[in-house]
């Protein structure tokens, strides 16, 4: 099996099982960029390669219906992902966005868009080796044209459109195991209204328990009690950058940010028609000083075939920090971190989310349980593609979600 990912420069799960604590970090192989072919392979006959121009609401709005309509659904199809326009602008026009890594396949006839795949660039540190990669995601193709291989025909095509330029390392996630993750999170969820998350068929009634019962457990005060908490302000950007580098350097592997990678991810001044993320600070009312930083970003989910409603909205735990995490005492992060999500929930809630998501990433474990929140089905495993790596234990927060 997997007549693809075996030929690609991806650790195999043979290698991993043969070699697991000698395997050293470094590319898988050299490319020579001379020898890179210059034109995309030949499309399935019907069908014709474009580059997306998503400067043009118009495509903009192509991409986002092949995905709503046939992007990541759940093991029992009732959600499928229903990224926004202001999301995919967001997540498509990083700060050194490439046109030519918006891939897309329209039919030829029809012209109709009917599959897409992506990469935006990224450093990316691996223990102490820090990488010049793509981050691929949204791949999708038309549900009408699944299990013809057209996946290895679009990975192949972004793969030398990366190699083009001059990028030779990837990482991606996705919800399915290919040889070989270098990373593998669960998916954690905290219900805000448990109502219509149960209504929904999301939420179970736990056996023993009551509707009421349920509500109560997830009942939120409606103010936060952080002193010092607020949103996120323009001269707060220097702060809260130094405060996250150093945060995530405790980290086996993290994405090394630019200023400008950090405002658009965290603070973007280009006010979206829907908002997107969410950044709030504590400011110490004496010294001044920023202590403490989250953020959560903002993904719908439609709900397939419920008379009720239509979507689920999602807040996703983004980038969080804290200066806590430097004390020599270890046990104050563990309650700090408790305090600040539980504030990160009631603002969530406030924005009118239906439910608070995180990942087993970070120092996330040290507060899902005692914030409520319960591990769902899914995992979420990270991939790096021409780069061998010895496994780590958390992954990194990029933002996608597989
Ligand atoms: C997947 N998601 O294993 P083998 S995640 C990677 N990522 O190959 P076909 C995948 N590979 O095992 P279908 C994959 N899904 O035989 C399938 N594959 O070696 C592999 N769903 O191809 C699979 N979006 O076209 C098999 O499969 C081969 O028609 C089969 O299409 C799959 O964005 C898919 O889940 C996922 O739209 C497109 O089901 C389709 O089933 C679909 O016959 C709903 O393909 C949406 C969905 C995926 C979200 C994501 C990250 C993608 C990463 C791709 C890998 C990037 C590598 C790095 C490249 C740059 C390198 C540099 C530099
Ligand atoms: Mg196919």
């Amino acid at each position: 099996s997997h007549a693809f990912w075996k030929t690609q420069p991806v650790l195999s799960f043979d290698e991993l099982a043969s070699g697991k604590d000698k395997i050293v970090d470094g590319p898988i192989k050299d490319i020579d960029i001379e020898k890179v072919e210059k034109e995309p392979s030949p499309m399935y006959p019907g069908f014709e390669w474009v580059t997306m121009d998503l400067e043009d609401e118009k495509q903009l709005e192509e991409v986002y219906d092949l995905l709503g309509n046939h992007y990541v659904e759940d093991a029992e199809t009732m959600f499928r992902f229903k990224y926004s326009p202001s999301f995919l602008n967001w997540a498509l026009k990083a700060p050194g966005w490439r046109k030519e890594w918006h891939v897309g396949v329209r039919a030829t006839a029809s012209k109709k868009l009917v599959a897409f795949i992506s990469g935006i660039p990224l450093e990316l540190r691996v223990r102490k080796n820090v990488l010049k990669c793509s981050e691929v995601n949204f791949l999708c193709v038309h549900k009408k044209l699944r299990s013809k291989r057209l996946t290895p025909v679009l990975i192949k095509e972004i793969t030398r459109r990366c190699y083009v330029a001059g990028i030779f390392q990837a990482v991606y996630t996705v919800g399915s195991l290919l040889p070989t993750p270098v990373s593998t999170c669960r998916y954690f969820h905290r219900a805000l209204e448990w109502e219509k998350l149960y209504d929904v068929g999301f939420s179970p009634l736990p056996h023993g328990s009551t509707k009421q019962r349920q509500i109560i457990r997830y009942k939120l005060p409606n103010k936060t009690s952080l002193v010092g908490l607020r949103a996120m302000e323009t001269k707060d950007v220097d702060s809260v950058l130094d405060l996250l580098k150093r945060y995530l350097e405790r980290m086996d592997m993290a994405q090394v940010f630019t200023k400008e990678e950090f405002e658009h991810w965290m603070f973007p001044s280009e006010v979206p028609k829907e908002q997107v993320v969410w950044s709030y600070v504590v400011e110490d009312p004496e010294s001044k000083k920023i202590t403490d930083f989250f953020s959560f970003y903002n993904l719908e989910s439609t709900v397939i075939g419920n008379k009720k409603y239509d979507v689920i909205r999602a807040a996703y735990l983004f980038y969080y920090a804290t200066e806590v995490a430097f004390e020599k005492d270890k046990m104050l992060l563990k309650p700090r971190l408790n305090a600040l999500v539980r504030d990160a929930l009631i603002l969530a809630k406030k924005e009118k989310f239906d439910v608070f998501n995180a990942l087993t990433l970070l120092d996330n474990p040290l507060f899902l349980e005692e914030q409520r929140f319960g591990a769902g089905d899914g995992s979420l495993h990270y991939y790096l593609y021409n780069y061998r790596a010895q496994p780590l234990a958390g992954g990194i927060d990029i933002r996608n979600q597989s």
